[in-house]
């Protein structure tokens, strides 16, 4: 093989490497609410997806997020959390609040209305904090 053929493989190894990080093994790190007044409270930008997707709450103290939508796609203009029974509309260069208890720890999912955009809350036992 010459150097060119070597130069091809071992950029197409790390490349397929990389992908395979990025894809199933490299998660956002999650952002932990912080406490306002007796509520948890996230702000999270909606662009394109949720910023940040990764949240960290305590089982058993009110969560505030306030989503703070900067685009008028209609794709983001739902947002849904199945595990607590909420789907809210969000208008367009708006904060919106939505508003909840956890009441058991677990990992739960919020999407928009078609399931394209994720987010995850991670909610820990009141014991793990
Ligand atoms: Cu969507």
């Amino acid at each position: 093989m010459t150097a060119a053929d070597w130069t091809v493989l071992t950029g197409g190894i790390a490349l397929i490497g990389w992908i395979n990080w990025y894809f199933f093994l490299a998660r956002p790190k999650a952002v932990a609410a912080r406490s306002a007044g007796g509520v948890q409270e996230v702000q999270v930008v909606v662009e394109g997806g949720y910023q940040p997707s990764e949240i960290r709450v305590t089982a058993g103290t009110p969560v505030r997020l306030l989503f703070d939508r900067r685009e008028t796609t209609p794709c983001s203009e739902e947002v849904v959390l199945p595990d607590f029974g909420i789907k809210r509309f969000l208008p367009a260069r708006q904060t919106t609040a939505v508003e909840f208890v956890p009441t058991r720890p677990g990992r739960f999912d919020f999407t928009c209305g078609m399931s394209m955009l994720r987010g995850r809350i991670t909610v820990d036992a009141v014991e793990a904090r």
